[in-house]
């Protein structure tokens, strides 16, 4: 067990960085909003829709455990993907999307130019020593015009930037707890994946990394 650099927490924070077109880097932006989100996935989300380990269609349990807020939530399962107004576990709606996540989602399409981002789904992703994510697009959205934006937290990992073919080659990006990624228009269908996780230790998550990918689904 290595302990996360997290002395090093916010030491870039406020600094943008640019690949491509429209992948925006925001470095530490989500760092004033990390007590207010911890709160709201302990003591509302995960509560009342816990973390579990999706199957894909391919009949493999995902490495990731994924839970989601809002009107509708992303899942996957023997039958398919889909964006689903019902918890299948639960049988229930999603939690509701606390105010300081579209807040921050919200500053942070913003701040990377995209106006007027109103997400109704966000994904809730839990990564553990070894979890991973492999090379997909994000193409389940019915509009391709409104960006994404995605919030790390705890452990640091590996995100790989694909090309609009998996064959082409990526780039490595190390996301730290509180950055936030958007990145939309030209670069949506981007291949993109985390690689697997390595243990180690957080002040504010313990042992995982926590991502919200916040979307406009319809
Ligand atoms: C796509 N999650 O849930 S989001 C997912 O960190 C997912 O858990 C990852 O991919 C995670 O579907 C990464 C971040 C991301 C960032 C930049 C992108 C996806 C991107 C740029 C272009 C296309
Ligand atoms: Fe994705």
């Amino acid at each position: 067990m290595t302990l996360d650099m997290f002395e090093q927490d916010g030491v870039n924070a406020g600094q943008s960085e640019l690949f491509g077109q429209d992948v925006h880097v925001l470095r530490g932006f989500a760092l004033p909003y990390v007590n207010e989100i911890m709160m709201a996935l302990n003591h509302q989300i995960k509560p009342q829709s816990p973390l579990r380990h999706m199957i894909t269609p391919g009949g493999y349990r995902m490495s990731v455990a994924m839970t989601n807020c809002g009107q509708r939530g992303w899942v996957t399962s023997r039958s398919g993907y889909c964006y689903a107004d019902i918890d299948p576990l639960t049988q229930q709606h999603w939690p509701d999307m606390p105010s300081t996540f579209i807040a921050l989602a919200q500053a942070a399409a913003n701040r990377a130019g995209f106006e007027n981002f109103i997400p109704d789904s966000c994904l809730i992703n839990e990564y553990r020593a070894g979890s991973k994510m492999s090379l997909h697009q994000d193409k389940d959205e019915a509009d391709l015009m409104a960006p994404i934006v995605s919030v790390s937290l705890g452990v640091s990992a590996t995100f790989q930037l694909g090309g609009f073919m998996r064959e082409e080659k990526t780039v490595r990006i190390i996301l730290h707890h509180g950055d936030v990624m958007v990145w939309g228009r030209a670069d949506r269908l981007r291949f993109h994946g985390i690689l697997p996780l390595k243990s180690a230790l957080h002040s504010v998550t313990e042992d995982c990394r926590i991502n919200l990918t916040f979307r406009k689904s319809l």
